[in-house]
């Protein structure tokens, strides 16, 4: 497992929770107590782990979802929230013909990663050719020679200057992945910062990768800064993620930084590299199984605390679109029917013609439009919408007032087909039959 220290923290602070009979506000403050102790000794910023467990904290102690415990709602908010700490978006590395140049500072791990990423598009079936244009240190090419021997992938190393060496393999390596070595410096000096740009003038790569060791923990925000505002970079690999606690801290401060850690280095071999992705990571702590049960759990929280209000007859206009868009989408509108006694939402969702999700896309753009230009307490209360409202409404939003009208008339109509409670006779006679026939569907069933 990756992110050893780090990893195993969090992981205790999971097991915490899960270990415990209830949850309660004492236990969500202990834990989070605990959640700080592990963040700040992987040397994630005080700052960012301060604000983090106060969004949970403020997040659980407000209100449960209707159809979960707290001690659920509070493992799923953790979840999230350190998800979100660590960078949501999933590292990935596009698999096609490409120049990549890797920068960063001595030592980081620069030429080692050359390696493991040609021995990634290789597997991949892409071919790979290596550039050797670290000309600063005596040593390095040979370095990079010998992986390319041992990976049998060709690299390209003739000339003085590292822009010139760059620019002969961009003459002769015109396809496949070509990944391109520089120097590094003690610091992201002038000498450096020139030196790149020019290497980036006749290389024009499609990717510039930072390469940054884990250990600088959370200095890796700055060092991320400073080389994207000098050099541009487009993502972040970070190695050495094996021998260090301080992992956490370098993840969540490249996420600050405003880059994307695409992939992260395991280990000194050149295959211990591995696609970045906070969620895979954070659910492996957990436990799968346990994370997917709530996270669907939360989904049907939500949907039946829906459906409940709606056959109350008391929803929102956001809602009502909500729920109108998700059936576009086959999603939980069925779900909400289904739980409407009498109801198969299946059968009724197999019964719509082919084309009804066609018909209804332009209008429900236009819906879309129209519920923006209302304000929030139109939104919250329909009924409040009469004529010189709907002739500004309409006006607002480029639309007819007879489309304000007939998405009024709409939303009232669910309203009433809901509020009878569930009776299937509903889809045939109801209501819901003539906002059908509105929507261009014909008689149902
Ligand atoms: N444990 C570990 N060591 C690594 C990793 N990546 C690189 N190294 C080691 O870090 C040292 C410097 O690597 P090198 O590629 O020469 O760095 P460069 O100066 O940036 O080119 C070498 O001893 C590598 O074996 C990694 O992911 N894990
Ligand atoms: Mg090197």
């Amino acid at each position: 497992m990756v992110l050893d220290k780090f990893g195993s923290g969090i992981k205790d602070v999971f097991k915490r929770v899960m270990g415990l009979g209830v949850v309660d506000k004492e236990a969500v403050e202990a834990i989070l107590r605990d959640l700080q102790r592990t963040m700040i000794q992987s040397d994630v910023d005080v700052k960012l782990v301060f604000e983090m467990t106060k969004s949970i904290k403020e997040k659980v102690l407000k209100e449960t979802p209707k159809g979960m415990t707290l001690k659920e709602f509070f493992i799923k908010t953790l979840y999230d929230e350190i998800v979100g700490l660590l960078g949501r978006e999933k590292g990935k590395l596009e698999l096609k013909n490409q120049r990549i140049l890797l920068v960063g500072l001595f030592g980081s791990g620069k030429t080692t990663t050359c390696g493991k990423l040609a021995l990634w598009f290789k597997k991949r079936g892409l071919s790979v050719a290596l550039v050797a244009c670290d000309t600063h240190r005596a040593a390095a090419q040979e370095q990079l020679r010998q992986l390319g021997k041992q990976l049998d992938v060709h690299v390209y190393d003739e000339g003085k200057k590292p822009e010139d060496i760059a620019k002969n393999a961009a003459q002769k390596a015109k396809e496949g992945v070509v990944i391109f070595d520089s120097a590094g410096r003690d610091a992201l000096d002038g000498e450096l910062a020139k030196e790149l740009k020019k290497m980036g003038e006749v290389i024009k790569p499609d990717e510039v990768f930072l390469v940054i060791p884990a250990d600088i923990g959370q200095a890796a925000r700055k060092q991320a800064e400073e080389f994207n505002k000098l050099v541009g970079i487009t993502g972040v690999i970070i190695t050495k993620m094996d021998g260090t606690a301080r992992g956490g801290g370098s993840l969540a401060a490249t996420r600050v930084s405003g880059s994307n850690v695409r992939m992260i280095g395991v280990g000194e071999k050149v295959d211990d590299f591995e696609e970045y992705d906070p969620q895979r990571f954070v659910s492996r702590l957990i436990g799968y199984g346990d994370l997917q049960g709530l996270l669907e759990k939360a989904k049907d929280a939500g949907a039946e605390e829906t459906a409940k209000k709606m056959m109350e007859g008391k929803f929102t206009m956001n809602e009502f679109f909500e729920q109108l868009n998700s059936l576009q989408k086959m999603g939980s509108l069925s779900k909400v029917m289904d739980m409407i006694p009498g109801m198969s939402g299946g059968g009724m969702m197999k019964k719509l013609p082919p084309n009804f999700l066609d018909v209804q896309e332009g209008k429900m753009k236009k819906w879309k439009h129209i519920i923006n230009s209302m304000t929030k307490s139109e939104r919250d209360d329909p009924e409040l919408i009469k004529q010189n409202r709907i002739t500004r409404i309409a006006k607002g939003s480029g639309t007819q007032p007879s489309d304000v009208k007939e998405l009024l008339k709409s939303y009232e109509q669910i309203k009433k087909m809901l509020k009878m409670t569930g009776s299937a006779k509903a889809f045939k006679r109801g209501p819901l039959a003539k906002l059908a026939k509105q929507f261009g569907m014909g008689a149902m069933g």
